[in-house]
């Protein structure tokens, strides 16, 4: 399949898509984001890949919506276009996606780079929900994540007031997994992925199953869908597997079974 606006690779098992368009800091238009809903979507049922990386340029990961393309809309053409919708897609994804950030994440940016499982930073990000400023607030769960993460205090300071996060900040307010130099965080962000894509692959899909029902249901209903699955692998080969390698002290080779 050939895109304009990303560009998609295979590196080992981990299926890697580029932001592309620089001369708009990576803002998300329509095609866009519709390329990178097909992408993540041809990535999850390719059995040869196991976890995908949604990177931009070192300068921006994605600088939010194309404002361009936004500013004249009704809200009958936003509510009828279903451009917002388009993020459901990301979030239909089964197996781990990791957004490598390095420069702007900002509005949609931002709120792509939270749709993700895990969040590679660069020292140089800048992380921010900056629509107050432009008359309007996050629609892609800016709102919703980035409470989850950082906490209701700062979160109304992003949403409220364009407080912008450093990389450290996130780090240390835990909307990022780790924070690493600019010129290596792509391929910290491409190991980890790596890493992930290696392991028995049901385990995986559920275990990101399972993190993401602690954020929909009550303790006791999140539980109770975190032992089911946890029963439901022992009827996978790879958890035989898996344990008998540990047993016979040696590397467990997993089927995806
Ligand atoms: N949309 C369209 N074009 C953009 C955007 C954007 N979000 N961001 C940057 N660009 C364009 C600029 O217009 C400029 O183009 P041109 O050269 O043709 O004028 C080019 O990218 C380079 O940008 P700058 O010259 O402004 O570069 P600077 O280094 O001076 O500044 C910034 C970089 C700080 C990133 C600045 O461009 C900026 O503030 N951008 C807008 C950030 C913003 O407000 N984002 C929120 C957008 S609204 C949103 O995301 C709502 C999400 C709702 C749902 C999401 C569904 C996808």
């Amino acid at each position: 399949m050939s895109y304009t606006t990303i560009l998609t690779e295979t590196r080992g098992r981990v299926g890697l898509i580029t932001l592309n368009r620089p001369q708009a800091m990576n803002a998300l238009n329509r095609t866009l984001l519709s390329e990178l809903v097909s992408a993540l979507t041809a990535f999850d049922s390719d059995e040869a890949v196991g976890a995908m990386v949604i990177t931009g340029s070192q300068r921006a990961f994605a600088a939010g919506a194309d404002i361009k393309e936004m500013a004249e809309a009704s809200a009958v053409e936003m509510l009828t276009g279903s451009f917002v919708e388009l993020f459901d897609g990301i979030r239909n994804v089964r197996k781990p996606v990791i957004a490598a950030v390095s420069g702007y994440a900002l509005g949609g940016g931002c709120e792509l780079a939270m749709s993700c499982d895990m969040i590679v930073a660069s020292e140089t990000a800048k992380f921010g929900q900056p629509e107050v400023t432009i008359g309007v607030i996050p629609g892609a769960g800016g709102t919703q994540r980035l409470t989850r993460a950082v906490g209701k205090a700062l979160a109304m300071e992003m949403v409220l007031n364009n407080r912008m996060l450093t990389a450290g900040e996130a780090a240390q307010f835990g909307l990022v997994n780790r924070v690493v130099p600019v010129e290596r965080f792509l391929e910290e962000a491409l190991a980890l992925a790596s890493e992930v894509a290696g392991r028995a692959p049901l385990a995986v899909r559920l275990g990101k199953e399972a993190v993401n029902k602690a954020f929909e249901l009550s303790l006791t209903e999140g539980l109770e869908a975190e032992r089911r699955a946890f029963y439901m692998l022992f009827a996978t080969e790879d958890q035989k597997e898996g344990m008998k390698a540990f047993v016979e002290k040696r590397k467990a080779e997993w089927k995806g079974c």
